[in-house]
């Protein structure tokens, strides 16, 4: 049994004055930190956007943040400009210990595709690579901490599971968007998948 912690989307964009931001997603700087001490192994992952990407409803005249539009691969939920290339909300949360992760995995790069998952893109086929080097290092434990719940910590940690890993959300270490009840949603699809919802204590 070997633990990694992968650490999801802590970056100043989705903070509070940030472009999209979760609430309270600050209050995770705190538990995630905490976290990165008890583990040896830490994996972050980085929204990380082309001008003008597909999730943008800036790239699609008419539409605005929040509406929904249809893309080759189906159904997406637009979003403001967020975590673009290279600009300052792309950067990880003020803080972060990002010295002691061993990867740190880009996902959202191509102009047409979304990804919430740190495994597998919005289009369902085009794998992020995550997986394999997970299963190469030996890592068959993952707990899951970040932003937001109800997005890019559930896609991935339904993800993990489907490609086989054990998998724990740390409660304590997310916050969510909560667009309709989707943080609940989240909850119960995570659960039904059988992700472990745990808390920063009960972790040694
Ligand atoms: C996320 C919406 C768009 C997330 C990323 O990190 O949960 N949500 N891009
Ligand atoms: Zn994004």
């Amino acid at each position: 049994m070997s633990d990694l912690l992968l650490v999801i989307d802590l970056q100043v964009d989705f903070l509070p004055g940030g472009a999209l931001p979760v609430p309270e997603g600050d209050a995770v700087i705190g538990p995630v930190g905490g976290l990165i001490r008890k583990f040896p192994h830490v994996v972050l992952t980085q929204d990380w956007h082309p001008p003008g990407h597909a999730s943008f409803a800036s790239t699609h005249p008419g539409k605005a943040p929040f509406e929904t539009v249809d893309l080759p691969y189906g159904s997406q939920v637009l979003w403001p400009d967020h975590c673009v290339q290279g600009s300052p909300g792309a950067v990880f949360a003020p803080g972060l210990a990002v010295e002691c992760a061993e990867l740190v995995i880009r996902k959202g790069f191509r102009a047409g595709i979304d990804s919430y998952s740190a495994f597998l893109e919005a289009d369902r086929t085009t794998r992020t690579g995550l997986a394999g080097y997970l299963r190469e290092r030996g890592f068959t434990r993952l707990y899951l901490c970040g932003l937001a719940t109800d997005y890019c910590v559930a896609w991935s940690a339904l993800d993990a599971r489907a490609a086989g890993f054990e998998v724990a959300v740390v409660e304590d270490a997310v916050r969510g968007i909560d667009r309709d009840g989707s943080v609940n949603e989240a909850w119960a699809r995570m659960r039904a998948a059988g992700v472990a919802r745990v808390t920063s204590r009960e972790i040694g």
